[in-house]
């Protein structure tokens, strides 16, 4: 079993078991225009996770392992938008306004895709979730029971919204998740920092930590 060089201690891969689970890889997280340029954030603190994530993704495919990407996002018609989500910071452009890239955070706009250097291919499953966890009001744990998964590599952004919700998610649910240190970014370098130490402390609480150079010696 090749075992992954992690903290807090070295995880028990079974690629056969195992799914790449990309967090939210969209152009509204990730490009000026969108969601989080909407939010006041500095978007360019995330784009350090998309070369690290790419090699990651382009190993775990040839080594056959399964691929889920996850989009945030909602119904053109809002109807599965919580007002609270929308009000949510009182911004002057918020979910369903218009924007450069379309809507924002809304289903079939150019903001919601994948951004293209993680562009899905055929047999990905993705899942479009109109909260920050994966799981919430989604087929997920559908699929990956219907795949026999129990373990989870964990990319995307952001680490301390949408990462650690899935994995809280996913650790409650008996999921074993490895977060990519390198492959998840933060609009907060310190959030960031923070959110990885959260994962791996109290003997690995939530999961293990590592960077991708470790899964990728794994998936070589
Ligand atoms: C946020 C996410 N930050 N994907 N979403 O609103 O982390």
């Amino acid at each position: 079993m090749p075992a992954i060089d992690a903290a807090p201690y070295s995880f028990p891969f079974e690629p056969a078991r195992a799914a790449l689970l990309i967090i939210d890889m969209q152009r509204d997280f990730l490009e000026p225009g969108g969601f989080g340029a909407a939010l006041g954030n500095e978007v360019g603190h995330l784009r350090g996770a998309i070369a690290p994530t790419r090699a990651v993704l382009t190993a775990a495919r040839a080594a056959g392992v399964c691929v889920i990407h996850t989009r945030e996002g909602h119904r053109p018609d809002l109807a599965d938008l919580h007002p609270a989500k929308r009000r949510r910071g009182n911004h002057a452009t918020t979910i369903g306004d218009a924007g450069p890239m379309g809507r924002i955070l809304v289903r079939g706009e150019a903001g919601h895709a994948i951004i293209p250097e993680l562009a899905p291919i055929e047999g990905e499953a993705v899942i479009d979730k109109p909260g920050k966890g994966a799981f919430y009001a989604t087929d997920l744990a559908a699929i990956l029971a219907a795949r026999g998964i129990s373990q989870l590599l964990i990319a995307g952004v952001t680490t301390e919204v949408c990462v650690h919700t899935t994995l809280r998610e996913a650790n409650d649910r008996g999921f074993d998740c490895l977060v990519m240190s390198d492959c998840t970014g933060s609009y907060f370098p310190e959030f960031h920092a923070a959110a990885l130490a959260m994962v791996s402390a109290q003997g690995g609480i939530f999961g293990w930590v590592a960077p991708s150079a470790a899964v990728l010696a794994a998936l070589a």
